[in-house]
């Protein structure tokens, strides 16, 4: 039906017709959206079918990615795209009236995931499902995914993302894959023909529902699922709940409020650690219902159990997924009678880990007497794993009670996630080869002298389907007419770029497709706030979740000190300046929630001063989300990645920008180092601390914000405005916090050390941009380097090196 738009419109017509009883002329984009939508899916449905036949027919090995996230933002466009039927759709469309794009914007965004983590998985899926691996993601259908953020008076206010409100067109729920999770309880032990068996009693049941998302494939023909999991109470209460009369209807109602509770809202905290039973009660369902649904599809091959690992690979995302582990081991030895040993060799040959973070505040770690009440038969087994692994820390390393008290799996009374994923991994990986060193050599060495062969890099990609040829289709086209076509599905050969990075006429085409994106990007931030924005200011970005290691506030200390400079001197030379923000703080995390107010406030001060003749401007755009960042970064001149060198594992975001052919203002941190090992000092401006020297602060001292403060006029004078009545600070403490954490705390994250290298770095932009040729050259020569961040190359990576599976020819 899409293979020639005049079929398209007439199928389109009809399908409308039929669905909706109104001619075409009364239907609304909802309407337009919904109906597409489904035809999308539905045609789908065939090739989807094929696959998992195929699959099942030749009993191919399948990968499962277990993600508490997946930010997979909205699919129509991208569907459209890896189905081949964009230009067709869109022409059909607009011939009947209709616009894509504005149909487009009908979609809610599937915000199931915080951040850079969440996103990931989604770039991931795309890349499983177009490079043709069996890969497919297991994660949770929240009903409520990331808060909606509103600015009120400056401040970020929280409202539920209730996505689900008018249905999910992509999604079909699967009632006869349910299986059951089992939480509380006790276990009896007994004995059975000489060994010990284990009995789960008394425990409460939750029906897991499965509504599966197609992963649509490049090639269209190949599509992979996401297996999102809902948490329903059982049908037949009468099983838990006796004759449910009198009181026991009361306790049902409980029972069922606290089952749906589980899949009810994602939690907004980006790497942090909370502490919450209902989180771990998450962890669980998803481990628990997406292993029994794994092994019931591996029971249909036929094979015997001990085959497994040869045609099941478990990837965790993070730790949180961590309870795959004891809860395979469970299955294994309780429900197909393994024992110990061979179970443990299966779930170490199956599982694989990856690493996100360094940041102690996101290491998770459970307490025993949670564990042990809520999941009375994993707690026995995580008890036998770290009993088993002390054992061989002793009679590897005698005597050295220090070593074992460092990597005991439980330890103070704490279950230490990340401990147990390694020990029962066969791999482990950091997201950036800076990120993997430090896992190496610092957070994890006692474990990488233990297990050297373990630990390995594969920094992170992103997808360039959706961050290219979706986002900024025109710079999609240019490179098609440039170095031809072969790049989509080889995404490395966007290098051939290169050549024309000096090409005049090249260059100008670059320039005016930058140009009519920053465009349409003022058009939308006039359409929402009602501001002009000047589309020849330089586009100054910085997006991404809200944390101190990020430092938006060196990034707003620095505008406050060039407001300063032409509060001075108003006829200061410099290009105009237009600096971006978007960015969503955990509810709960109050500094980070101040340097929002902040930067709204010195927006709203430096936006109103006719003095300073719009030199620069300031943005904060709400609710900074997936498909917002799909019209911001094509948009963008200048790419924010400060983060305190060593903080951000990776960081993906910088990888987007480049694509779109941003020039980067960033330290040596993440994958921002590879990016400089590709394009040179040339084409990217570093600055400040390296991760080295920021580590060896950590630990030997030797930082004192307070002589920066006192030796730097402009660094005086900014943090003096924090606190002191004027424009900024207008007679309340509102901004002490954040003065504190720079003086009194003694500055974390190093914003005062990196000032000064920050606010020279910002100069140096200034005058790179005024030579347009040279800025232009620059920006084609990141553009042609970035195929090589496409998470294509990534995951065959991941595909070869530790799942051990090749794509599935259809
Ligand atoms: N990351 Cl541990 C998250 O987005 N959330 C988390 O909970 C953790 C990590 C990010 C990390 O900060 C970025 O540097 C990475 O690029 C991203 O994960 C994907 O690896």
């Amino acid at each position: 039906m899409f293979n020639d738009k005049e079929t398209f419109k007439e199928v389109f017509r009809k399908t409308l017709i039929g669905k909706l009883g109104k001619p075409l002329e009364e239907a609304s984009n909802a309407d337009i959206f919904n109906i597409l939508g489904n035809m999308i899916r539905e045609d789908a449905g065939k090739n989807w079918a094929e696959t998992n036949q195929k699959f099942k027919a030749d009993k191919d090995k399948q990968v499962y990615y277990f993600s508490m996230e997946f930010l997979i933002g909205r699919l129509l466009g991208n569907n459209l795209l890896n189905m081949g039927v964009l230009e067709v759709v869109r022409d059909g469309l607009a011939e009947l009236g209709f616009s894509l794009r504005d149909v487009e914007e009908e979609e809610a965004d599937a915000g199931l995931g915080n951040g850079g983590l969440g996103r990931l998985a989604a770039c991931f899926l795309d890349s499983l499902a177009s490079l043709q691996y069996a890969g497919h993601g297991c994660g949770i259908r929240y009903k409520y995914g990331l808060f909606e953020q509103k600015i009120v008076d400056g401040y970020q206010v929280e409202l539920p993302d209730y996505w689900l409100q008018n249905d999910n067109v992509w999604e079909v729920r699967r009632e006869d894959k349910q299986v059951e999770v089992r939480f509380w309880g006790h276990v009896e032990t007994g004995e059975e023909n000489g060994e010990l068996v284990f009995e789960h009693k008394d425990y409460e049941a939750v029906r897991a529902v499965p509504y599966d998302v197609p992963v649509i494939g490049a090639d269209r023909r190949h599509v992979n699922t996401l297996r999102n999991w809902s948490a329903e109470s059982i049908t037949q209460p009468s099983r838990m709940f006796g004759s449910l009369a009198g009181s026991d209807y009361h306790k049902f109602l409980e029972y069922k409020r606290s089952v749906e509770s589980i899949s009810e809202f994602l939690y907004p905290d980006d790497s942090q650690y909370e502490g919450k039973l209902l989180r771990l009660k998450q962890q669980y369902f998803l481990c628990s219902a997406g292993l029994q649904s794994i092994l019931r599809t591996y029971s249909k091959t036929g094979l015997g159990i001990e085959s497994l690992p040869d045609k099941v690979a478990l990837h965790i995302n993070d730790t949180h997924p961590t309870l795959v582990i004891p809860e395979l081991m469970r299955i294994l030895m309780d429900v197909h009678g393994l024992g110990w040993d061979q179970a443990w060799s299966m779930t170490t040959r199956m599982v694989s880990y990856t690493n996100h973070t360094i940041l102690s505040e996101a290491l998770e770690k459970w307490p025993i007497g949670m564990v042990r009440e809520l999941l009375p038969r994993i707690f026995l087994i995580i008890e036998e794993i770290n009993a088993r692994f002390c054992g061989e820390l002793m009679s590897k390393y005698p005597g050295d009670q220090n070593r074992i008290n460092q990597m005991a799996i439980i330890h103070d009374d704490q279950v230490r996630m990340a401990h147990l994923a390694i020990v029962a991994s066969h791999s482990v990986n950091g997201v950036a080869a800076l990120h993997t060193e430090i896992l190496q050599k610092r957070e994890m060495r006692l474990f990488n002298e233990m297990y050297p062969h373990r630990f390995n890099n594969k920094t992170n990609g992103i997808t360039h389907r959706r961050w290219l040829l979706h986002a900024n289709p025109e710079l999609a086209g240019l490179i098609n007419e440039s170095i031809g076509t072969r790049w989509v599905h080889h995404p490395q050969e966007m290098i051939g770029l290169i050549k024309y990075s000096e090409d005049a006429s090249f260059q100008q085409q670059v320039a005016g497709i930058k140009r009519r994106n920053k465009q349409r990007l003022a058009d939308y931030i006039f359409s929402k706030h009602g501001i002009q924005v000047d589309p020849d200011s330089i586009f100054d970005v910085q997006v991404k979740r809200l944390h101190a290691y990020k430092r938006q506030l060196l990034n707003v200390l620095h505008i406050m000190h060039l407001y300063n400079q032409l509060k001075d001197n108003p006829s200061m030379d410099m290009v105009p300046r237009t600096f971006i923000f978007g960015a969503k703080a955990a509810p709960s995390y109050h500094l980070a929630k101040r340097i929002i107010k902040l930067i709204n406030t010195v927006a709203d001060v430096v936006n109103k001063d006719p003095e300073i003749k719009g030199k620069i401007r300031i943005f904060f755009l709400e609710n900074y989300s997936v498909s917002l960042a799909e019209k911001i970064i094509p948009a963008a001149d200048v790419s924010e990645q400060i983060s305190t060198a060593s903080k951000e594992a990776s960081g993906t975001g910088n990888m987007k920008f480049m694509m779109n052919g941003a020039l980067t203002i960033g330290t040596m941190d993440g994958a921002n180092v590879e990016m400089h090992e590709m394009v040179g000092d040339n084409n990217m401006f570093l600055f400040g601390l390296r991760a080295e020297q920021v580590m060896d602060y950590y630990q030997y001292g030797g930082y004192h914000a307070r002589d920066i403060y006192n030796g730097d006029g402009r660094v005086k004078e900014v943090l003096d405005q924090l606190v002191t009545p004027g424009p900024i600070c207008c007679n309340t403490q509102e901004f002490d916090t954040l003065y504190q954490s720079l003086i009194d705390n003694n500055d974390e994250f190093f914003v005062l050390k990196d000032f000064a290298s920050y606010v020279e770095t910002h100069v140096n932009i200034d005058l790179a941009y005024r030579n347009q040729k040279e800025w232009l050259k620059k920006s084609i020569i990141n553009i042609g380097h970035s195929g090589k961040f496409s998470s294509d190359n990534t995951i065959a990576r991941y595909a070869s090196e530790i799942w051990n599976i090749s794509p599935v020819q259809l």
